[in-house]
């Protein structure tokens, strides 16, 4: 049904508004209303010119992402946006802000765009393993050219007013009132009698076959595995060599293939995972003002993240000397972001501004939010949480960046616990978006929901965690150590463990990821952990080699070797010596391990460490889990995560595979989690759990 006031007259100009919060995603209700509106304005005889406009902080986000799992809707967007541009009546798009994929290929459709200075133009499809499925193939580079568009639609990343007038997709620039600006120019065009100008009508530009070839090839090979860069390269060759309607056929044909695929429906699940919405939001104190104690790497960080997303920030330290390196540190990073534009200059300026140092612990007094981020150790914690419970003001949130320690034991000696939280950032806390939230046993509402809070608005992905051992993430990497490092022992040399990890989708190999943190973090920890478990094999060949001084790249040797002049990694038999000589001393047999193997037992390891962790109540969900091990250890996107890649594996197939590596290694390690076995036994998965029990919180669901 058409809502007649989703459309403005002014004068002979009609304006149509997508209006459909929050980012006007092109849902059916939107595509329905734009429809009809088309349909009855071009019939309209008062009507000389049509204005299409975007409400809020964009013009149109892109398709409505959560249609693509159930069955497609009419008005389908390819034929609505061939409808818009057949209008016999000049359609002017007037774009701002976030104009993405469906948003941007509207705009295509359109027969002149203009568009405000804060136009973010792009087609991120291919982050949901997707390519442009409603002609923006074959209509883009009929205004952009070919490099332009296989480079922006492989690429996902949006482009802003400069580049879209350069590149001919935009034609003017409106500052000020985009809407008067957009309807003065349409009334404009109408008073010339300008036709609709169709990009389809726009000649094909030239090109050389072999293009689109050379282009694919020069991706990197990870891209080329994924079902969604060499279809889009092919849909946009298709729209070089075949007429219009034929490669939008193509295009969408490619399209449907994408969207069956099991790495778009990982994509996909991924970005609604990453969203979910701020516990107890109403709870949430307002955080005016944050200090950060310590301002080594972390805390640096944290202060850079915060200073970056708004939230002044005071940082804290005991010596002049490491507060002034801690400010250099901020500071340089902001000028980074600067020069790389990912801040303009206002904005840079403006986080400038909101950063402070102190020498004095009382200067907390004035904070909403104090996170702590110094030495991890359990005493120095207690010690400091004990003044800060003195100090902070009443309400204000105290949080422990601990990433090993007992949230309770720091909170216990602060007086207040209600105040205290963890929030484990990762290591570039201003780069990695991952935040656990860790409540303690006391840990109020109010206290997590101001740090979920806080994490959004900082642009941080925040997900609550229970207080145990390593709470979600690092719980799961020591079972994946584990296994890694028994593999070592048994034969397999740290390059081989780490090539056959990455060939699985993993940003980086074990062993170099050992190496980049430094062995004796993990060696410290270790030294520390009360219930370690009892196997002089347990993580060994790291301990080993740390007790060598060999620490990785910040000494130059660690499981590789570091002295080539750009400190490339190189393979060292030396380690691959004394691993075998210290599995000789602990008896353990060697062997080949191939690849396959590695695979299996480290992915195994992290699902079934994971299954136990949501019996444990630690985790809410398999897809915070998921959240969390895509965001925070580089678990590749196009498996959805270690939750979602179980799943597409089927549990029965996860639990008969454990049950082979028990009967091959030993029950201690390889007794399949209980959830795993009820689950597998009802033929059920995780996301059939995380689904039955959200309807079940939701007091049953809703009916129908
Ligand atoms: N569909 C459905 N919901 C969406 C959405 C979308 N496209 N984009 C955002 N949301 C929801 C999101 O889940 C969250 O919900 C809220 O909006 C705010 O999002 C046909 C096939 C626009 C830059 O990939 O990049 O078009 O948590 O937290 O940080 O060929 O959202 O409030 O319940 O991210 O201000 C292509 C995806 C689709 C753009 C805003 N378009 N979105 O960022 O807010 S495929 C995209 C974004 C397509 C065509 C193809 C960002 C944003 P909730 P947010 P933000």
């Amino acid at each position: 049904m058409t809502q007649p006031e989703a459309v403005a007259r002014d004068g002979e100009v009609a304006v149509f508004t997508f209006d459909h919060p929050p980012v006007n995603a092109l849902a059916q209700p939107v595509r329905a209303r734009l429809l009809a509106a088309v349909e009855a304005l071009d019939a309209d005889p008062g009507v000389r010119a049509i204005v299409l406009i975007g409400s809020g902080r964009n013009f149109v986000a892109g398709a409505d992402v959560r249609e693509f799992d159930r069955p497609p809707l009419e008005p389908f967007l390819p034929a609505l946006l061939a409808r818009v541009e057949a209008c016999g009546k000049p359609v002017v798009a007037a774009l701002h802000g976030a104009t993405l994929g469906g948003g941007a290929e509207t705009a295509l459709a359109c027969h002149y765009r203009c568009a405000a200075g804060d136009l973010k133009l792009g087609f991120p499809e291919v982050s949901l393993g997707l390519l442009p499925g409603a002609g923006g193939t074959v209509r883009l580079p009929r205004l952009a050219g070919w490099q332009a568009s296989l480079e922006l639609m492989t690429s996902g990343k949006p482009i802003g007013i400069d580049r879209a007038i350069e590149l001919g997709i935009v034609d003017r620039r409106v500052d000020g009132d985009l809407r008067a600006g957009a309807i003065a120019w349409a009334r404009e065009l109408a008073h010339a009698h300008a036709p609709p100008r169709r990009v389809l009508d726009l000649p094909v530009p030239a090109s050389r076959p072999s293009q689109f070839e050379e282009f694919l090839r020069a991706l990197p090979a990870a891209a080329r595995r994924l079902p969604a860069p060499p279809r889009i390269v092919e849909a946009l060759a298709s729209a070089a060599l075949l007429p219009a309607d034929a490669a939008l056929a193509r295009a969408r044909a490619l399209f449907m293939e994408c969207l069956a695929s099991t790495e778009s429906r990982a994509f996909r699940y991924l970005f609604f995972a990453e969203r979910g919405a701020v516990p107890d939001v109403v709870l949430a104190r307002a955080v005016g003002q944050a200090a950060v104690l310590g301002s080594g790497t972390m805390g640096a960080g944290i202060a850079i993240s915060l200073a970056t997303g708004g939230i002044p920030v005071l940082l804290i330290e005991a010596k002049q000397e490491a507060l002034d390196a801690g400010l250099a540190r901020v500071r340089a990073a902001i000028d980074a972001a600067e020069r790389k534009g990912r801040l303009d200059r206002d904005e840079a300026e403006a986080a400038r501004g909101r950063v402070q140092g102190s020498l004095t612990l009382a200067a907390v007094a004035g904070a909403d939010l104090v996170i702590e981020a110094v030495y991890e150790n359990l005493a120095v914690k207690r010690e400091l949480f004990g003044r800060l419970g003195q100090l902070a003001k009443p309400g204000a949130v105290l949080a422990t960046n601990t990433s090993t320690l007992d949230v309770d034991a720091i909170a216990g000696a602060s007086g207040r616990p209600a105040d205290v939280v963890g929030m484990h950032f990762f290591s570039p806390a201003n780069v990695m978006r991952l935040v656990e939230v860790v409540r303690g046993r006391e840990s109020s509402r109010a206290a997590l929901a101001t740090v979920h809070s806080v994490a959004k608005r900082i642009g941080k992905i925040a997900i609550p965690v229970g207080n145990a051992f390593g709470f979600v993430g690092n719980r799961m990497l020591y079972a994946y150590g584990r296994e890694k490092e028994l593999m070592l022992l048994e034969g397999a040399k740290p390059e081989v463990i780490d090539k056959a990890l990455v060939d699985f989708g993993m940003a980086m190999g074990p062993n170099a990821v050992g190496d980049l943190a430094g062995l004796d973090i993990g060696w410290q920890v270790r030294k520390e952990w009360r219930d370690k478990p009892e196997d002089p094999r347990f993580y060994r060949a790291s301990d080993l080699l740390a007790e060598l001084g060999r620490y990785g790249q910040k000494t130059g040797r660690g499981f590789y070797r570091y002295d080539t002049p750009g400190g490339e990694r190189t393979p060292d038999p030396e380690v691959v010596e004394l691993i075998r000589a210290e599995a000789e001393r602990l008896g353990v047999r060697q062997r080949q391990v191939e690849p396959g193997e590695i695979v299996a037992r480290c992915i195994l390891a992290l699902i079934n460490e994971g299954a136990r962790i949501l019996e444990d109540g630690i985790a809410a969900s398999p897809s915070d889990i998921d959240v969390i091990w895509c965001n925070g250890y580089g678990f590749p996107r196009h498996r959805g995560g270690p939750m979602f890649y179980a799943d597409t594996l089927g549990l029965a197939t996860v639990v008969d595979s454990i049950r082979k590596l028990a009967r091959a290694h030993g029950e201690r390690d390889w007794t399949p989690a209980g959830l795993l076995v009820t689950l597998a036994g009802a033929g059920a998965s995780f996301a059939s759990w995380q689904s039955g029990r959200a309807a079940a919180a939701d007091g049953g669901g809703r009916q129908g």
